[in-house]
């Protein structure tokens, strides 16, 4: 029901019971470290092997990049977030229109992150949209506020085309083909959460969303420039990933994982909130289409790397990856050989 939504009703004073993590499972934001090794990857620059190094090492260690110079216009990704904003200011009963708790549903408004399943929330609202093919689904996306259709699926092409670039980096970064992950996903859905953490009185209890790993193939995340929230897990640390001017955050889902055979990351990752302000993100996912067929890259498996997971379609992983909670273990773990 919609009165679930942080986004409607006054700012609370105290965390509500359903929102505190026991004590073993609390953020501990003292100990998070600075982002400084988190790689930042000029993708202007005309030096190709450089950028496939650059996205190797980024891959393998991290799971986590930032890009700048990517050709994304930076009024487009200032606008995005705008209109994200005003929809989420928008009246309750527009808001009550789009809400749902379930996660087939392709458009919906919903909290935390799957409440028919988890037993502690997340200082979260977000709206859930599916996103290609742009013309089935934007006749069904919110109609207000009235320049939302009109933003989003502009910065949903270009995240698109941003989207393919980068894999086909990735692509040649292990040694494949270009088009090698094009091809294996098909024609790739796409879909996006748009994030809004509200503030929060008791950051230091709760998260905005709890640690997880992404089970599309590559998240493309926007990130609000003024408040910081990701952070990513390295080496049993979490680690801050502070935002940079206008550039855009990537990371390895699990299928790019399982496809890699193991050598890239689909990391750890979580956002926190904070008591002063209210943080907005945007990711964008590309997913393979339903029926691909995932299974580690011929040439990345062999004498002395054998292949680590089966293979599966992605249709059988994205209903395994929902029908659990995320404090579970690694999803692909259920899927290796
Ligand atoms: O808000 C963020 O920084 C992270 C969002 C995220 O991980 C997600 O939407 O899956």
């Amino acid at each position: 029901m919609a009165d679930q939504l942080l986004s409607t009703g006054p700012p609370r004073r105290t965390l509500p019971e359903s929102y505190i993590r026991p004590e073993s499972q609390r953020p501990r934001l003292t100990a998070v470290e600075s982002d400084a090794n988190i790689p930042v990857i000029d993708l202007s620059t005309d030096d190709l092997s450089q950028i496939m190094s650059q996205i190797r090492d980024a891959c393998q260690y991290y799971g986590f990049f930032q890009i700048v110079n990517h050709g994304m216009p930076t009024g487009l990704m200032v606008e995005m977030k705008a209109i994200a904003r005003e929809f989420f200011s928008l009246p309750p009963e527009e808001k009550a229109k789009l809400y749902s708790d379930d996660p087939a549903k392709k458009i919906r408004l919903s909290t935390s992150f799957n409440i028919r399943k988890e037993t502690v929330r997340n200082w979260r609202d977000y709206l859930r949209l599916h996103c290609y093919p742009l013309e089935d689904f934007v006749p069904v996306w919110p109609s207000k506020p009235p320049s939302f259709r009109e933003v989003v699926s502009t910065y949903c092409r270009e995240v698109r085309q941003l989207g393919f670039r980068l894999l086909g980096l990735i692509s040649l970064s292990l040694g494949l083909e270009e088009d090698y992950i094009e091809k294996v996903l098909g024609e790739q859905e796409q879909h996006m959460a748009i994030n809004y953490y509200p503030q929060c009185p008791e950051p230091e209890l709760t998260y905005g969303l709890q640690a997880h790993t992404d089970p599309n193939a590559l998240t493309i995340l926007l990130q609000d420039q003024k408040v910081a929230g990701l952070q990513v897990l390295k080496d049993d640390k979490w680690i801050r990933v502070d935002p940079r001017p206008n550039a855009l955050v990537i990371n390895i889902g699990d299928q790019l994982q399982a496809l890699s055979n193991g050598r890239y990351k689909s990391v750890w990752h979580r956002a926190v909130v904070n008591s002063d302000k209210e943080r907005i993100s945007v990711a964008s996912f590309l997913c393979p289409c339903n029926g691909a067929v995932i299974s580690p890259a011929m040439k990345l498996t062999g004498e002395g790397s054998p292949a680590i997971y089966r293979s599966f379609t992605y249709d059988e992983y994205y209903k395994k990856f929902w029908s659990r909670n995320l404090d579970q273990e690694h999803c692909l773990e259920l899927f290796k050989r």
